[in-house]
């Protein structure tokens, strides 16, 4: 049968709709749907909807709006056919991703790469032709027997120079619903920008299904077809590798601000709180599972994202907004009492999914909780008792390291008032930090913008986590932390960065954390809490109003500056030992991380601009002069 598509009849049917796009949708829509969908005037929508019923074959179409009547049908569908199950606290779910699909996997995510187009070496890719063609035989079909799910979210807050409007295609209602808990609606949005193509398209089918969870993992795909703004994926749930919105659209949003002049980044935003009752504003690039989370969830600080944050220069000043308005966190560690503001949400009723946990007798448990976990229940590996292996022998624990909670951050008490602001907030400074047991002292500031980018931006190195499929703890470049979302140059990314702040007057800090710096006994030198007084400092720091002392890879903190906020936040005593372990300077390991980092920089990345070896050899220079004149381990008390 020849496609209805390829007709190319320009004649509409009596409301907008192209009659060739009508077709094919015909006998599966409802008529509110297809009011719903005509209403929105886009031409470019309105042939992918139809391009995706062609080749996926459902059974029925249903479009939504903005209304809560539509979310509330996708949340009532996701229990109703099983692939999100109710626990004993009311709104709570949860939901099991398989075995093969537990973290975002690298391995089978590619860009489609048109004829004539080349990307970095590096990058996982093939031929758009031969992708496409792979794709669209793993999803025809895929829906059959299924409800077409078409929802309209966007990027960023809505009406702002930000918003990016999407268009997500699903058969599955838990990826719908975790969308509706962490993306702006946009119907509306749509309705704004009329027949337009500027919007993201997303087409996503869980594909065969056994239990409700993704049966045929080795037909996994995640494809990203760059040059039409539109990403393809099947055989998976895992929200990563699903929810478009999240790491997917990262991908394209990172080219579209290389062409359009902003970026497109992996941090969180937050406000602190200083003196006088000002709010400093912070967004912070840790790669996944590195703590952007716990640190944008500080207790007694605001805020507005943990994830993903786009930035502008608006009226002189650079401004960023939280692109979601929802949290996909780890759940492991989760504490009450470290993390009390989670902890409450997680804990009273309220929507919230939770994701690869282990249940028993309707409620979640998790790795590091803070209580006994029960020894038997049911998890993502089926039912679960201790000391359960995999086919490969590996014990299988009671929750996943990747298990995670979904929620709307306007259930949380401390989200800032700022979060919708089109305008976004002034940012006063950037962070970035890592796994990084043994290099970094805890919190540093660069000594400008350049030598922040450069120095600890794009040297920033961290050991793997369960985020991603494949082997924990291994030390890897990891620029930005934004490495794996990366589809542009790296030194041309690197430039954009450099070149951001060129407009403004007085650009933000940069600062450096490490979290995870552990002492000669492999322990963590720091408690979990500690990151508030790091941000206080930086608060301070932003404000003029704390003093620092000049390492060769940065400014660090005074002790006196550090043992009153410790006093100050966490009612303890700093003492000068652990002051001075923490911020001794490691000569040799600094020295090691440049030659890894200069390395990368002059053998793997063709387009490095001069200017970030130009910072790297400075800072080696210091080093060494520090060496020479002190020995490898200089303390801060010496400097
Ligand atoms: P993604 O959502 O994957 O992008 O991760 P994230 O950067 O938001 O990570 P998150 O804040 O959820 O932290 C993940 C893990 O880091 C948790 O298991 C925490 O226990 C651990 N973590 C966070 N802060 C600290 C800290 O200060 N010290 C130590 N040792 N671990 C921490
Ligand atoms: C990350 O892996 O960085 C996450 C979770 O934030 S995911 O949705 O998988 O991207
Ligand atoms: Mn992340």
């Amino acid at each position: 049968m020849e496609s209805v598509l390829a007709s190319n009849d320009p004649e509409k049917t009596e409301n907008s709709m192209d009659k060739k796009y009508a077709n094919a949708l015909k006998g599966k829509i409802d008529a509110d749907s297809m009011k719903k969908l005509d209403a929105l005037k886009n031409g470019m929508l309105h042939a992918f909807v139809a391009e995706a019923v062609e080749l996926c074959q459902p059974d029925s179409i249903k479009v939504f709006d903005d209304s809560d009547a539509d979310a509330d049908y996708v949340r009532k569908k996701a229990v109703e056919l099983g692939e999100e199950k109710p626990l004993a606290i009311q709104g709570h779910t949860y939901h099991f991703d398989g075995m093969a699909d537990q973290g975002r996997d690298k391995e089978v995510t590619r860009y489609l790469v048109p004829p004539g187009d080349s990307l970095d070496k590096t990058l996982n890719q093939i031929g758009r032709d031969e992708g496409l063609a792979e794709v669209r035989s793993l999803l025809a079909g895929s829906m059959e027997g299924r409800q077409m799910i078409v929802r309209l979210f966007c990027l960023g807050p809505t009406n702002s120079p930000f918003g990016i409007p999407c268009a997500q295609i699903t058969d599955s209602f838990y990826v719908s619903h975790s969308e509706d808990l962490l993306y702006r609606r946009g119907y509306e949005e749509f309705r704004r920008i009329g027949d337009s193509d500027r919007f993201f398209r997303f087409l996503h089918s869980a594909g065969r299904m056994e239990n409700m969870v993704s049966a045929e993992p080795e037909k996994k795909r995640i494809y990203i077809d760059y040059s039409r703004e539109q990403i393809y994926s099947v055989n998976t749930q895992y929200a990563g590798n699903t929810v478009g919105l999240k790491k997917l659209a990262l991908r394209l949003a990172i080219r579209k601000a290389d062409r359009e002049g902003w970026l497109a980044e992996h941090m969180f935003a937050m406000g602190s709180k200083g003196p006088g009752g000002r709010i400093t504003y912070f967004c912070g690039a840790f790669p996944s599972a590195c703590g952007k989370t716990s640190t944008a969830m500080i207790p007694g600080e605001t805020i507005i994202g943990d994830d993903l944050a786009y930035f502008r220069i608006i009226d002189g000043q650079l401004r960023a907004v939280n692109v979601e308005e929802g949290i996909f966190g780890i759940i492991q560690d989760v504490k009450a009492k470290d993390d009390p503001v989670i902890w409450d949400v997680l804990t009273r009723p309220g929507e919230v999914i939770f994701s690869n946990v282990l249940i028993k007798d309707g409620r979640p448990y998790w790795l590091g909780m803070g209580q006994d976990l029960p020894k038997d229940g049911v998890n993502y590996s089926g039912p679960w008792t201790a000391g359960k292996k995999d086919s490969s022998g590996a014990e299988i624990l009671a929750a996943h390291k990747n298990a995670r909670y979904t929620i709307s951050l306007r259930a949380i008490a401390n989200m800032d008032s700022q979060l919708d602001n089109p305008k976004g907030v002034p940012v006063g400074g950037i962070i970035y930090g890592g796994r990084d047991s043994d290099t970094s002292v805890p919190v540093q500031q660069a000594f400008d913008w350049t030598h922040g980018i450069a120095a600890y931006g794009a040297s920033l190195e961290s050991e793997t986590t369960a985020a991603t499929i494949g082997k924990e703890g291994v030390r890897t470049f990891n620029l930005m932390s934004n490495l794996d979302f990366l589809a542009i140059p790296v030194g041309r990314y690197i430039l954009n960065n450099l070149n951001f702040v060129k407009p403004l007057s007085t650009p933000p800090l940069v600062f450096a954390v490490n979290y995870f710096l552990r002492g000669k006994d492999g322990k963590f030198l720091n408690g979990m809490r500690d990151k508030a007084v790091w941000i206080k400092w930086m608060e301070l720091r932003v404000n003029g109003q704390a003093d620092a002392i000049k390492a060769p890879t940065g400014q660090i903190p005074k002790y006196e500056d550090i043992r009153r906020l410790f006093k100050q936040v966490l009612d303890k005593d700093y003492s000068r030992d652990d002051y001075v372990t923490q911020f001794t300077i490691r000569v040799p390991e600094n020295l090691a991380k440049l030659d890894r980092i200069e390395k990368i920089y002059r053998s793997e990345i063709t387009d490095t601009p001069p200017v970030v070896l130009e910072i790297l050899a400075a800072q080696r220079k210091r080093l060494d002069d520090l060496k020479t004149a002190k020995g490898d381990y200089v303390s801060p008390l010496s400097l």
